[in-house]
């Protein structure tokens, strides 16, 4: 009864919510696709993981490839070759006031350009600035410990003050 009555008032008042899927690593690659994407409030956004081994997690337009302070993660997905069942993640838009902004943790991806976006602006903060900015901290590797490895980059002090905020919460 209850779950009827929330049904009707949903159909009743709001478009209904919809489930967008993003198809992770596909053929093998460094990819989300697709790798940027607009959603409304109560739209779920579903990371379905068909090959490699890869993340979807929370990072910052700042800091692209290290997470952001209690952001959400789906943390590694492994998919084994020839596997018949695949790993997905999802989360509920629940805030459409900024942009999300995700990369993967797997070594070395982030810095391929391995990131997503959900409704990030057409101009300033882009998808493709934000790509960009990840794709030069390609000598450095955050650890998911949140240790900070690194080689003179440009990344390097936005991706610190990240992890410094990560520590300090
Ligand atoms: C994999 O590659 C094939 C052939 O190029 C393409 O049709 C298909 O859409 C690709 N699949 C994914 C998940 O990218
Ligand atoms: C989103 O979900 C919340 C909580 O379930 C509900 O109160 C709100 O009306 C929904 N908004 C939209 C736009 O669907
Ligand atoms: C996936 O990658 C993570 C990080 O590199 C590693 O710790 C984990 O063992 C890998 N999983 C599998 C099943 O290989
Ligand atoms: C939804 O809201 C909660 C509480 O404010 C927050 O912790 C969580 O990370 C949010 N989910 C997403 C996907 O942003
Ligand atoms: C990474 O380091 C190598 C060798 O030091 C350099 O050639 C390359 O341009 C650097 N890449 C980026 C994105 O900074
Ligand atoms: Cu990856």
């Amino acid at each position: 009864m209850h779950f009827i009555a929330l049904a009707s008032l949903a159909l009743a008042s709001v478009a209904s919510a919809e489930n967008i899927i993003i198809t992770v690593g596909g053929n093998g690659t460094t990819t989300y696709s697709p790798s940027s994407v607009t959603a409304n409030l109560n739209d779920t956004v579903t990371f379905q993981f068909v090959a490699g081994n890869h993340t979807a997690t929370q990072s910052t337009f700042a800091a692209p490839c290290t997470n952001k302070p209690g952001g959400v993660d789906s943390g590694f997905q492994s998919v084994a070759a020839g596997a018949t069942q695949i790993p997905q993640w999802s989360f509920t838009m629940n805030d459409t006031s900024q942009p999300l902004w995700f990369y993967c943790m797997q070594t070395g991806h982030c810095g391929k350009g391995m990131v997503f976006s959900v409704n990030a602006p057409s101009s300033g903060n882009t998808f493709d600035a934000f790509q960009t900015a990840a794709k030069k901290t390609a000598n450095t590797t955050s650890a998911p410990s949140g240790a900070l490895v690194t080689r003179t980059s440009a990344g390097l002090l936005a991706a610190a003050a990240g992890v410094v905020a990560g520590l300090l919460l």
